[in-house]
């Protein structure tokens, strides 16, 4: 298992930040300026948390979640890399791909002048390859100030092109789900994951009063979550990505699902940075993709 102390010793900057073990026994970076708070778990390079002091938390956490190996986290912004969702052929493989279910290397905490940056690290190595048949290097860049700036920078180390799809599946607090409005894909064209597939296009702004999961095409955001019970207002900026997913699960898949309070769909939606469908990355052997999102309260 992991040497947190040593981690600690190697990587903590005094005051602002931390190496811990937290529950599960997982190691975790605590995180904190002048005005925010975060916590990055090293297991999935899982930020978990992240608020303005005196605020509510901007990232929203399962109180049901598993802080467990090979299981994921459920909340926060989840990295799903080499694929979104099912395996494109093979169901044994895990949803939303390997990177989350896998303990990241941290290579670089850095003070700037109002954040705090590190940067964590996944390399291809036997296991990842029995997944998935290429190398690769992963650098993370989770950067907090006043505003949530993460970066998945993908080299292709190896000898042949490689194509993969990913999300920064990020879950936001809201203080109700029904006093909410996503906007910023009005006139873009989705796909409804609930109506068999069918493709359909937005008509204004996003609301809810049932289970949502789209995926929306060809925009490059950016999002704003205006949130009436909250009074504030969260917005999502993207950098390379052309698909944008929503979801909510309501009330029967709360239910269904073992790490979902069967009420805490109403205090959540995530609005993910992704490229998903059929926004492909496409990387040739030496080139590499960047996708990116920064959050911001308004
Ligand atoms: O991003 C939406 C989605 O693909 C939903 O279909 C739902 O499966 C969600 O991701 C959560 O997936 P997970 O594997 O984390 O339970």
């Amino acid at each position: 298992m992991i040497d947190v102390q040593a981690l600690q010793d190697r990587f903590g900057i005094a005051g602002h930040l931390a190496v811990k073990e937290r529950n599960g026994g997982l190691p975790v970076v605590e995180i904190q300026t002048k005005h925010v708070t975060a916590a990055v778990c090293l297991y999935g390079a899982h930020v978990m948390e992240y608020a303005h002091r005196g605020g509510k938390p901007v990232l929203w956490m399962s109180n049901y979640s598993y802080h467990e190996l090979g299981k994921p986290i459920r909340g926060g912004i989840p990295v799903c890399w080499p694929w979104f969702s099912a395996h494109p052929t093979d169901p044994s493989k895990p949803v939303h791909g390997f990177a989350r279910l896998r303990i990241w290397t941290m290579l670089s905490t850095t003070l700037l002048d109002d954040a705090v940056e590190i940067r964590l690290g996944l390399l291809s190595d036997e296991r990842t390859r029995m997944m998935w048949p290429h190398d690769f290097q992963i650098q993370y860049t989770v950067t907090v100030g006043r505003t949530l700036r993460t970066e998945l920078f993908v080299m292709n180390t190896g000898t042949s092109a490689v194509q993969c799809t990913a999300a920064l599946h990020t879950y936001f607090t809201v203080g109700s789900i029904r006093d909410i409005v996503v906007s910023g894909l009005d006139g873009i064209e989705y796909i409804d994951n609930l109506d068999n597939s069918v493709r359909k296009r937005q008509d204004g702004d996003i609301t809810f009063d049932r289970e949502t999961d789209r995926i929306y095409l060809g925009t490059r955001g950016p999002h704003l979550i205006d949130d009436k019970k909250l009074r504030r207002k969260i917005s999502i900026e993207k950098s390379g990505s052309n698909s944008t997913v929503v979801w909510n699960p309501w009330i029967l898949k709360s239910k269904k699902t073992p790490d979902f309070g069967d009420t805490e769909y109403e205090t959540m939606v995530c609005v993910e940075t992704t490229n998903a469908a059929e926004d492909v990355v496409k990387i040739p052997p030496a080139g590499s993709h960047r996708l990116g999102s920064t959050i911001a309260l308004e």
